[in-house]
């Protein structure tokens, strides 16, 4: 009795230090705010923001104190190919799907001005997932076209986040799967962490957001085109209620990132993937690799787990993965699910140069006519 006893104190004793390793933030608590406690005195700096799968030029730890980095969303309401012969009227941060991912340190501010121009059709806003308070800023940033507003919030939360338009109600829905989301990468000031707590760094990144659509369809089959984003709202609200996507695929068109648009890397080089999907759950997979680290649920405060060979992206999340190109040859990074891959578009196709590692595979009989016995 008193050994089972023991033996069980003891499991307990373990489990909970095992726990803690993977639970227990780095430094502090969770609850503790850390950082300045004031904004208005810190050295500002712009951001510029490029198309993804880029990211803005960023310094993976962070020098001095905290900033406050500003940057600048411009809504464009754009009438966009998603796949050959289907159009939408994708409603866009800057005028790419997904919008542009920011990249700041923990406990910068981040200023953000979101401009909605007098063309515009529709009121927007911005959500956050990095931010505290006011619906993620939703409540600060509600501009009509011809408005524009600036809300400030500090990135208290390292990791990788999602933004996404939230102007309330059913529109909700209908301009994140309109393609009105980004992502937003707060990253520990003294830069990422690997599974023994030691630094790492990438030297690539690529931010790819898988994107959902639900093109409405004629009585014949045809995908619909609308002259307004507005005038296709009420076939787009019921055909997204079957919450089966007509189109899945990576950074706002199908092949967007596959054949001569192929990302491209070598060798030795350990890229860095930020995946975000801002309206429904994936499972993303590199066929030929790994994940080495995954930051799951994109918490850059706990350990990075290792070696996933696929790794879930919930809805309304962005998670980061790290892997070292150990081979050369063709890579694909896609969503598990192979028929949202393959049928509906959710691939991306990576070109790895660099010399073959013949320990690591090698061929022992190539494909042939079987011996006869
Ligand atoms: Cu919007």
């Amino acid at each position: 009795m008193m050994k089972a006893l023991r033996l069980t104190t003891i499991l307990i004793g373990l489990s909970g230090l095992f726990l803690s390793c993977q639970h227990t933030p780095k430094t502090g608590s969770v609850f503790t705010e850390t950082g300045p406690s004031g904004s208005d005195n810190l050295q500002q700096v712009t951001q510029e923001l490029v198309p993804p799968p880029d990211l803005p030029r960023h310094e993976q730890v962070a020098k001095g104190d905290p900033v406050v980095v500003k940057v600048r969303l411009v809504v464009e309401e754009k009438k966009m190919e998603i796949a050959p012969g289907v159009t939408i009227w994708a409603l866009t941060f800057n005028g790419t799907v997904p919008g542009p991912i920011i990249v700041v340190h923990q406990n910068d501010y981040v200023q953000l001005t979101l401009v909605n121009p007098a063309s515009s059709t529709q009121v927007h806003n911005i959500d956050f997932h990095a931010a505290t308070g006011a619906m993620g800023g939703g409540d600060l940033s509600m501009v009509a076209p011809g408005q524009e507003a600036t809300f400030r919030f500090k990135a208290t939360k390292p990791g990788v986040f999602i933004y996404h338009c939230a102007p309330g109600g059913i529109m909700v829905p209908l301009h994140v799967v309109s393609g009105m989301n980004g992502a937003i990468m707060v990253l520990p000031r003294e830069g990422l962490t690997d599974e023994n707590g030691q630094p790492v760094t990438y030297n690539k990144a690529w931010f790819l957001a898988e994107q959902d659509y639900y093109i409405p369809k004629d009585p014949n089959g045809n995908f619909k085109t609308y002259e307004t984003p507005a005038e296709g709202f009420a076939d787009l609200a019921e055909s997204m209620k079957s919450l089966t996507p007509t189109h899945l695929v990576f950074n706002g068109q199908a092949n967007s990132l596959t054949g001569s648009k192929a990302l491209t890397a070598k060798v030795g080089d350990k890229v860095l993937f930020i995946t975000s999907q801002a309206n429904r759950d994936t499972r993303i997979h590199l066929v030929g690799g790994h994940a080495d680290l995954v930051w799951t649920g994109g918490s850059f405060n706990d350990r990075p787990v290792t070696n996933y060979e696929s790794w879930p992206v919930a809805a309304g999340s962005a998670v980061a993965a790290l892997y070292q190109f150990r081979q050369p040859g063709k890579y694909l990074y896609l969503n598990h699910n192979l028929i949202e891959a393959f049928s509906l578009g959710a691939v991306v196709e990576i070109e790895v140069e660099g010399k073959w590692n013949d320990n690591l595979m090698k061929s022992i009989s190539k494909p042939g006519t079987m011996p006869s016995h």
